[in-house]
């Protein structure tokens, strides 16, 4: 720590110096470069009041927290990412011990379940929110006000200054999502977690994972073994492929709680389910079992609609997956079923929605569901596109009219397997090349017509793995779009704007490049050089 007395000394001193320069009337200093205009981050605040006087961390800054173990919590999450980079002790310790510093408080009224206040001022900058996921979220502002060498691993310069004033901040959807395709192929749970991390920064808060298609099935079913022994064998291309054990599942769960995020399993059914069929002869309607599949095409297999062991089958399934799932969802899939007659997959999802139910959970479906007739409290997933036959958006119009939720994934806007133009080296481009703007330039309150306002719980962004194997592609292909659906799901209408929203995406780059995060210099963004 030493080694760093010397140049916040040196930049005290030019701070003084510059102030006084003001005073003898040359030109007045500009805005301090050091410090992040307080409402330049993603996704941007409801609101922002700038006033007063910075707020620095110094070697003296303490973490006050409420005495509560989900408060400390977030302030050891907010140390771990401080200190290295300052080089501070950064201690958290109990609130009532004293003032100033960073307080993470409970207690604040009319923000919501995930809302937060944030004032920062000279002596100290507090975050006050009705529960710990306010505060996580109070936290993620933070970060992004600091420089963003904040996010380097080794200790760095400074100075860490927090401009001055208020934001007070609620999200405009409670469901906030990213989608990972861990079947095309797998991902490791490092990985899995290395992206947690990256969608923690943008306030998402539902990681849905696809755990079974044609390629692969990736999670541990005691009573069907194979399912993940052999049919979690391989992926696309033919390597090896993998599962979660429950107990790797039920880590990655805690480590996306841990980051305010839960977990939605898909086991994707009737259709996409060649992983599982394989597994078992049984599943088939002769009896025979398929072999692997590697390849990329869709809609090819199915579940045996007309055998009863097909339904012992999504009930052990489901039962064992919610036993692990402490969310609310089980999505069951449903798109594709291109190899499922129709009065066959109306009959599958009316044995099938039951059992979610009868393990305590709610179904999501994607939005063929619409089709069939979604269970109470169904969410459908929309992930058609401009083009798609008017009267399948008419009927997930209908369904939501009647009570299901929309979640909206239009795939030529928020796929982030798609590539962002013709040399993108991977992606693909079935629903056209989705650039920057078209991901971040729809509003999700009027995307769908005759689907009310109330019926849209959110936003989700899937990325399918067909063509990602390793973490380097998954930050590729995620950044620059993600931060701008995750805007759309949490800032206000209001604060829709791409030519301001551009200027605070290019200020994000720095960030991921301390934090080793590759992305795409798309050139619709002004990205600067320094
Ligand atoms: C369509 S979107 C699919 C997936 C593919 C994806 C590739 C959806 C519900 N089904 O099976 O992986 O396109 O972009």
């Amino acid at each position: 720590m030493r080694q760093h007395r010397t140049p916040r000394l040196l930049c005290t001193l030019l701070l003084v110096a510059a102030a006084s320069i003001s005073v003898v009337g040359a030109a007045p200093p500009t805005a301090d470069k050091t410090v992040t205009p307080l409402g330049q981050v993603i996704p941007a605040p409801a609101s922002v009041q700038a006033h007063g006087t910075p707020y620095r961390i110094s070697t003296d800054t303490r973490i006050r927290v409420e005495d509560s173990s989900e408060v400390r919590k977030v302030g050891e999450y907010l140390a771990d990412i401080l200190r290295p980079s300052t080089g501070y002790r950064l201690p958290v310790t109990p609130s009532a011990h004293g003032q100033g510093g960073i307080q993470l408080r409970l207690g604040a009224k009319g923000l919501g379940a995930e809302g937060y206040r944030l004032d920062s001022g000279r002596s100290g900058i507090t975050i006050t929110a009705a529960e710990p996921a306010g505060l996580f979220y109070g936290v993620q502002t933070l970060r992004q006000l600091l420089p963003a060498s904040v996010e380097e691993d080794s200790t760095q310069p400074g100075p860490w200054l927090v401009a001055g004033g208020t934001i007070e901040d609620s999200p405009r959807y409670a469901y906030r999502g990213v989608m990972l395709d861990v079947a095309r192929h797998f991902f490791t749970v490092d990985q899995v977690k290395r992206f947690i991390d990256e969608m923690a920064l943008y306030k998402v808060n539902e990681l849905h994972l696809h755990l079974s298609d044609d390629q692969g099935w990736r999670i541990a079913i005691d009573s069907w073994p194979q399912l993940a022994t052999y049919g979690g064998s391989t992926q696309v291309g033919g390597g090896q492929g993998g599962y979660y054990t429950k107990a790797q599942y039920k880590e990655i769960v805690r480590y996306a709680s841990s980051r305010h995020l839960e977990v939605v399993p898909e086991i994707d059914m009737p259709g996409h389910t060649n992983a599982a069929l394989a597994s078992y002869p049984e599943l088939n309607c002769d009896g025979v079992a398929p072999p692997l599949y590697t390849g990329t095409d869709v809609g090819f297999s199915s579940l045996c609609v007309s055998k009863d062991v097909t339904y012992d089958f999504a009930d052990d399934v489901i039962r064992e997956l919610a036993a692990i799932t402490p969310g609310e969802y089980i999505h069951i899939g449903g798109d594709e079923a291109h190899s499922t007659p129709h009065a066959d997959y109306l009959a599958f999802m009316e044995r099938v929605q039951p059992i979610v139910a009868k393990y305590g959970k709610t179904v999501v479906g994607w939005h063929q569901l619409a089709g069939a007739s979604p269970a109470p409290g169904a969410l459908l997933q929309y992930w058609g596109l401009d083009g798609t036959d008017p009267a399948e958006k008419e009927q997930v119009a209908a369904a939501a009219q009647d009570g299901a939720g929309v979640i909206l994934s239009p795939a030529d806007r928020t796929y982030l397997d798609m590539k962002y133009d013709k040399d993108t080296p991977l992606g693909q481009d079935w629903a056209g090349f989705v650039e920057v703007q078209r991901a971040y330039d729809w509003d999700p309150g009027n995307y769908l017509a005759g689907v009310p306002g109330s019926a849209v719980k959110g936003v989700e962004a899937p990325l399918w793995s067909e063509t990602l194997v390793t973490s380097a592609d998954i930050d590729y292909m995620v950044f620059p779009r993600l931060p701008g659906v995750a805007e759309l799901g949490w800032s206000p209408a209001s604060t829709h704007d791409w030519d301001t929203y551009k200027v605070r995406l290019a200020a994000q780059a720095p960030r991921w490049d301390a934090l080793g995060v590759g992305y795409y210099k798309s050139p619709q963004v002004p990205w600067t050089t320094e």
